[in-house]
């Protein structure tokens, strides 16, 4: 019956030698070598017991071992789920619990306080470092270099990705070998990958756009990948030159423009420049174009869809504009309160069905159920609307989020938190421009009657509970919060009052 993931994005590269990953320190792994490693942390899983379905919690640092237990998941049939590396102690415990995980994959540093967590539920624990070493690859040394691959169909899932929700709980966005396949062959050819592209790549893994974009569309596409652990302004500049293609979040954008050392000679080797995750300012697109002579590609996706609409890679690539829906993705704009489609030119929610939209949420089934309609058609939370040309332009946020640096961040998280504060009666998070980050996080805080809250010891708390990303930058005190007829609260008040708090001289 064969296994299409692991078929089509690595077997499709067994016995070749050549280079899949060139790492910082000059060494190149050939998809031979990535193959053999794969193979050997695949035994291992098995040897562990691990059944196909089995989810595996991935909490590790970005590592050619990292992305091998990638490879291995899907040679063994089980549900990769990566999480972010900021992710506290507190917030892992639930994605452990939620997933109803069977192995816990972390850093040797966080293996003694993980350990009862995972053991709470009888999950397994092992350890992978940034460096490749822990006792996951102790294990997968002593295997065999070679493994049959589990038979799987399309319609069975891949990956489970965690994406908050407005509501504060986090939801398994559950993947299947379909999304991710069909999402990555459809890039490779919008996108003209091919074997001889060499991609830098600075993102995490732990996200759709490291992790399913970049590199599921150089493994698709047989070449190699630039394999940074991070976003690094020196090693960008660095290894430009080496480069075909990058993939980035409008801070890799704003930060290569932010200095002079970038140039047009840099950039001269470069055949696309791609941005997504996060709204790019036409600003930003133009001072690039004018600086390097290349318009960056602008993409459109999401974790529970993937790549839903991209910029031509021939036509004009407007500025300002996520493009044209993906040839297998329907996209249309609806009314959000009657769902009835809106005609052309106005402004409504983005609604897309397609190979790429995802199976809906783990053990969810009333939130699958408000977000992924019958007929196939998933409700973004974007409000945008299709030019003449039928370019896509996405206008705001039909839902409470703010992007910051390419993550996302719900404010209903962080305000459930500080509601539950001492003096704090309530509280209102919102996003404000950042000149690096795009958007930053701001908490207002309204005092109980006649108390005043510690703001330090309130800090004290927020940073042991949530990821260092999520903290809001500043904490203010307001006597009350601004309020509609109906009593809800303003935000976009609030948000025209502290516009200029982060971008002010
Ligand atoms: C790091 N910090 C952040 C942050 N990243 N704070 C807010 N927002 C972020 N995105 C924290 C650090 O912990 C640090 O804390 C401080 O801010 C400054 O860090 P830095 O050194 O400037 O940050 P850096 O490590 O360089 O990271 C910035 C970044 C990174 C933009 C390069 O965040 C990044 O790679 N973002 C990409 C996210 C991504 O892949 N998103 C895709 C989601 S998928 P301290 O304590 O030192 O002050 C998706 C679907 C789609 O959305 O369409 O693609
Ligand atoms: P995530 O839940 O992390 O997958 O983030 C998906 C969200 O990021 C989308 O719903 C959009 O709000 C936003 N997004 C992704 N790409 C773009 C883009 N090119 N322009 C504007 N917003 C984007």
């Amino acid at each position: 019956m064969g296994n299409p993931l692991y078929d089509r994005l690595f077997g499709i590269h067994a016995g070749k030698n050549t280079p899949f990953l060139h790492l910082p320190d000059g060494q190149t792994l050939t998809h031979s070598d990535f193959l053999d490693m794969a193979a050997r942390i695949a035994n291992a899983l098995v040897g562990m017991q691990l059944e196909p379905g089995d989810r595996v919690a991935v909490q590790v640092e970005k590592s050619p071992e990292t992305l091998a237990l990638y490879a291995a998941c899907a040679q063994a049939g089980l549900i990769f789920l990566p999480l972010n590396t900021a992710y506290t102690t507190h917030e892992l415990t639930y994605f452990i619990e939620n997933s109803g995980a069977s192995l816990v994959v972390c850093d040797s540093t966080n293996e003694a306080e993980l350990t009862p967590i995972a053991q709470a539920q009888n999950a397994k624990i092992e350890t992978l470092n940034a460096d490749g070493s822990g006792s996951l690859t102790r294990r997968a040394l002593g295997m065999l270099p070679a493994f049959e691959p589990v038979s799987r169909t399309e319609d069975d899932l891949a990956a489970f990705l965690y994406t908050s929700g407005t509501t504060g709980r986090s939801k398994g966005a559950m993947l299947t070998q379909a999304n991710l396949l069909s999402n990555a062959e459809m890039l490779v050819r919008e996108w003209r990958f091919t074997s001889d592209d060499a991609l830098l790549h600075a993102l995490p893994i732990f996200h759709t756009h490291g992790l399913f974009v970049a590199t599921n569309v150089v493994l698709a596409s047989g070449g190699s990948m630039i394999f940074l652990p991070k976003f690094d302004l020196e090693d960008i500049l660095r290894l430009m030159p080496q480069a075909t293609s990058l993939m980035g979040v409008p801070t890799f954008y704003t930060r290569l423009l932010g200095g002079d050392r970038f140039t047009k000679e840099l950039a001269q080797h470069m055949r696309l420049f791609i941005s997504g995750s996060a709204p790019l300012l036409a600003e930003t697109h133009e001072q690039f174009e004018a600086r390097t002579g290349h318009r960056i590609l602008e993409r459109y996706g999401m974790t529970e869809t993937n790549m839903n609409t991209s910029n031509p890679y021939d036509g004009e690539r407007r500025a300002g504009t996520v493009g044209f829906p993906l040839p297998d993705v329907e996209l249309k704009v609806t009314d959000p309160e009657t769902g009835e489609t809106l005609p052309q030119g106005e402004i409504g929610m983005i609604e897309v069905r397609g190979p790429n939209v995802f199976k809906g949420y783990w053990q969810m089934p009333e939130k699958t159920a408000a977000e992924l309609r019958e007929n196939g058609f998933f409700i973004t939370g974007d409000l945008g609307r299709v030019d003449e040309d039928g370019y896509v332009h996405i206008v705001g946020r039909g839902k409470d989020l703010i992007i910051s640096g390419g993550y996302n961040i719900y404010p209903k998280e962080i305000e459930l938190l500080l509601d539950d504060q001492p003096g704090v009666l309530e509280s209102a998070v919102i996003g404000v421009p950042h000149p690096d980050f795009g958007e930053t996080v701001l908490g207002i805080l309204v005092p109980a009657n006649g108390e005043t809250p510690d703001l330090e010891q309130i800090m004290q708390t927020v940073q042991s509970d949530l990821a260092r990303f999520k903290h809001p930058r500043k904490l203010i005190l307001l006597d009350e919060l601004p309020r509609n007829t109906m009593g809800k609260v303003q935000k976009n008040l609030l948000r025209d009052t502290y516009k200029d708090l982060f971008t002010d001289g």
